[in-house]
């Protein structure tokens, strides 16, 4: 068979199989396969308006290297791609643009899926999925009802950052010292009737459940962290005056009781009326105003300095009966533990900080520390002191003895709190999940029933922000009137907030056509768990928290079969501009794959993406590696294919021993490089692979077809061509992966000298690439090196790769 050309014409090439693939539906999934199943899942994207960049291809690259990889071991691969296209952005460029989100978020798709297939990733399209298609949503509104039947899901007054200018609910990451980071406008605080979701009911489990994930450690710690559990005690301080008032302080160091010389309540603590004498009400009055200003975020900011103000009230210490002064400050926060706090300024940084303004007395409790404990608060161990009789046992006896005695007394009891805060669960916004909820005429609360889903989101002309509290949807009036059974409901008109349709997509993808169930009970038990996830750091606990929350409540409903949801998890670096600075477009060193694609291709893109560097790690873009792996492709071509497009004279029947090891050394590594994601490492060796075969000018039929299939996950296109040049009548996407000899696999063996003290003791042999320990080991194995290290001390074991094993005794 001839080629046109004898040129790597990449962009033919890369055309004819994308379309082949596509009529011959050549990556359509197939369930309940007798093969064993293999589920791999990338982060599915926002369809943005920018369209797809660099960053995106590199984790799709991965995971579609290990799905080629798998089809070729004999699994059966799910590997799927959707849209996540609710939310924010979609609804401020329409706003910005004047087109509807419904639009914009059409084109964008079509944009994307353009994009994505020129890659030529194997998803099978035919599962592919949009969160905001009814059909979609549907299931996303039929969670919600199974969450609101469970009592999962209430309404609440909470206190929000309200921005009148943009007219909406802003996240606290949205808000920089009083002012929205998107324009600068002034956001107040502001109680407002919200839907929450009971996420801490489940804090325990999720947090216990992350031991057995194979996540990155960094993202487990950042989710232990953000549910942050604390144990320590409630103890019940009295107020001195004020009969049978009292209040509760949450601490996790109960051992330090001794050492409260006052307590903290936080500004909005509903006892900061009746404990305020008079005589400091003006003053308290203007510190809660100035505090309702400032954001969590820079309240609990250490850096910043400690404000507060006196009550005029004090509290009794129940273990020494001590007066001790009340103040209000804010470093306190409503939302954790009792939002009160007795401060123990010898041992806590805050309280220290505080009590040196304040001019508060401070207490040692603890021995040790480095400084006086009126210069600086001692947090670390140590025996308990000035503390009746606690004294002289350490932190974790006082622990317990202090808590058996509160909980003896009936003054406090041992307790446990979370960070995690329920999870506000609406948007004043248009473009998002309607609820399945209305309100009868006296504003109960009544859900929609399963056969009326969905509940469309209705076409609204003006979907902009009121500039009032009330949502867009306010504005759609024939909409909000919803009759049943001859009565008069309103619809809610709150929208559910972005993260709602990522909750569970990884389920519909399983069964994305059915319109009876949310996904078929039996596909799930074949499917799930998720084998591998690959996609940013950023959702370390967002995305990844609410998923497994929601998968949770799913697993306790019977309707799923794990009770987490993906199994393994890598997040992919960023990669950076060739500048070595976050690619955006005011940097103007974004670079667009469709640039790459048309002037190298997408093999050479996919290729440059695994081998710029390990795939977890931050790297930046270099044009001259995008030249290199074009360069070690045209190489490829060439070792098969002449100037006039036959199959090149290299190719023989005969092959030398030399090029017979580095085929089974070349297949052995890349498979196992490939198990371990180390793409960049399998690609040198695929590279030395061909810089043998130039220099040995010559190469089997057999070894380049072999050749060819471990090369093909990472650049399929040029592999389909040359496979079917090499006389292959169908794709190579289900030829079975190759095996190596593990004969000629071996590494080559060399001798070592052994030595003890520098002096020569034997030598032994092992493969080239032994490792240190395996060296070591032999060697100590040699009956004159054993004899002389029996019963002495081995100071030292020097390694030198190759060449020596010396031991110092
Ligand atoms: C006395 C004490 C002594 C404390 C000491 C610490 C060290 P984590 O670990 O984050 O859970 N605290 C309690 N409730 C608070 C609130 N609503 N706002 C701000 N701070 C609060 O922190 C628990 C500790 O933070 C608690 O233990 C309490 O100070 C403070 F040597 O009590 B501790």
């Amino acid at each position: 068979m001839t080629n046109t050309t004898g040129n790597y014409d990449f962009s033919s090439i890369e055309s004819k199989w994308q379309t082949y693939w596509a009529e011959h539906k050549t990556f359509k999934t197939h369930d309940h396969n007798d093969k064993p199943k293999y589920y791999v899942l990338d982060m599915f994207p926002y369809p943005s308006g920018d369209g797809l960049h660099v960053g995106h291809p590199e984790g799709y690259t991965a995971t579609d290297i290990i799905a080629r990889y798998k089809r070729m071991q004999g699994y059966n691969v799910l590997h799927p791609m959707g849209w996540d296209a609710f939310g924010l952005p979609a609804e401020q460029h329409a706003i910005r643009t004047g087109t509807h989100p419904k639009e914009t978020t059409q084109k964008n798709i079509t944009n994307f899926r353009r994009q994505i297939q020129t890659i030529g990733l194997s998803y099978d399209w035919d599962r592919e999925i949009d969160t905001t298609s009814p059909s979609y949503y549907k299931w996303t509104q039929w969670i919600f009802l199974k969450l609101f039947e469970k009592g999962l899901a209430y309404q609440a007054n909470q206190t929000v950052n309200w921005c009148p200018n943009l007219g909406t609910v802003l996240a606290n990451e949205e808000v920089k010292d009083g002012v929205s980071e998107v324009g600068g406008h002034p956001v107040e605080k502001k109680e407002m009737k919200q839907w929450l979701l009971k996420i801490t009911e489940y804090a325990d489990r999720l947090l216990g459940d992350l031991d057995e994930l194979d996540w990155p450690e960094s993202v487990k710690e950042m989710q232990r962290n953000w549910i942050g559990k604390s144990t320590g005690a409630k103890v019940i301080f009295t107020v001195k005056g004020i009969a049978n008032l009292d209040f509760e302080v949450f601490t996790t160091r109960p051992d330090t009781l001794f050492g409260a010389t006052f307590c903290v309540i936080a500004p909005e603590h509903p006892l900061v009326s009746q404990i305020t004498t008079d005589k400091n009400k003006s003053e308290v009055k203007k510190y809660i105003e100035s505090a309702a200003k400032k954001t969590e975020i820079d309240r609990g900011d250490t850096t910043k300095e400690k404000t507060g103000v006196f009550t005029g009230s004090y509290a009794i210490n129940p273990v020494n009966n001590e007066e001790i002064p009340i103040y209000i400050a804010d470093y306190v926060m409503m939302g954790y533990g009792t939002g009160a706090i007795m401060a123990v300024p010898g041992h806590d940084e805050r309280d220290h900080e505080f009590a040196k303004k304040y001019n508060l007395k401070i207490i040692r409790v603890i021995s040790g520390g480095e400084a006086e404990i009126s210069e600086q608060a001692h947090t670390g161990d140590g025996t308990l002191v000035n503390s009746d009789f606690l004294n002289d046992l350490t932190k974790d006896d006082a622990t317990i003895k202090i808590c058996d005695y509160i909980e003896k007394q009936g003054i406090g009891k041992r307790s446990i709190t979370y960070k995690l805060r329920d999870w506000l669960f609406c948007r004043q916004r248009y473009w998002g999940e309607p609820f399945p909820l209305a309100y009868d005429q006296s504003g109960n609360v009544v859900p929609v029933s399963e056969e009326e889903l969905p509940v469309l989101l209705p076409d609204l002309e003006s979907f902009k922000p009121t500039g009032t509290e009330e949502p867009p949807l306010a504005k759609a009036t024939e909409w909000i009137r919803y009759e049943k059974n001859g009565k008069i409901f309103s619809r809610e008109i709150n929208t559910m907030p972005q993260w709602a349709g990522s909750c569970w997509y990884y389920l519909r993808y399983i069964d994305p056509n059915n319109d009876i169930e949310a996904w078929s009970k039996e596909k799930e038990k074949y499917w799930m768990p998720v084998d591998l996830y690959i996609g940013g750091v950023e959702h370390a606990v967002l995305h990844l928290l609410y998923a497994r929350f929601w998968h949770k409540v799913l697993y306790d409903l019977n309707l799923v079969s794990t009770k987490e949801p993906f199994k393994k998890l890598v997040n992919q670096g960023m990669i950076l501009g060739s500048n070595n600075e976050k690619m955006s477009k005011s940097r103007g060193n974004v670079v667009n794959p469709d640039h790459v694609i048309e002037e190298w291709g997408a093999d050479s893109l996919r290729l440059y993406e695994m081998f710029m560097g390990p795939l977890d790690q931050v790297k930046p873009w270099q044009t001259n590696g995008i030249v290199g792996v074009h360069r070690f492709l045209k190489r490829v071509w060439r070792l098969a294919i002449d100037d006039s497009g036959n199959l090149s004279s290299i190719l023989s029947d005969n092959e030398s021993e030399s090029m017979k090891k580095s085929l089974h050394r070349t297949i052995k590594k890349v498979g196992e490089d490939i198990e371990a994601l180390r793409f960049n490492t399998a690609i040198s060796a695929m590279m030395e692979f061909v810089n043998c075969a130039y220099k040995e000018n010559c190469l089997s039929k057999q070894a380049l077809e072999k050749f060819i299939l471990i090369l093909s996950p990472y650049a399929p296109h040029i592999c389909e061509e040359i496979w079917q040049m090499l006389g292959n009548t169908s794709s190579l996407a289900y030829a079975e992966w190759p095996k190596f000899d593990a004969e000629y696999a071996k590494e080559d063996i060399i001798i070592m000298s052994v030595m003890v003290n520098g002096k020569m003791r034997g030598t032994i042999e092992v493969e080239q690439d032994v490792t240190k320990n395996d060296a070591i080991a032999k060697a100590k194995a040699l009956e004159t090196v054993a004899r002389l290290l029996e019963g002495k001390a081995i100071k030292k074991e020097i390694f030198v790769p190759t060449k020596i094993v010396n031991f110092v005794i």
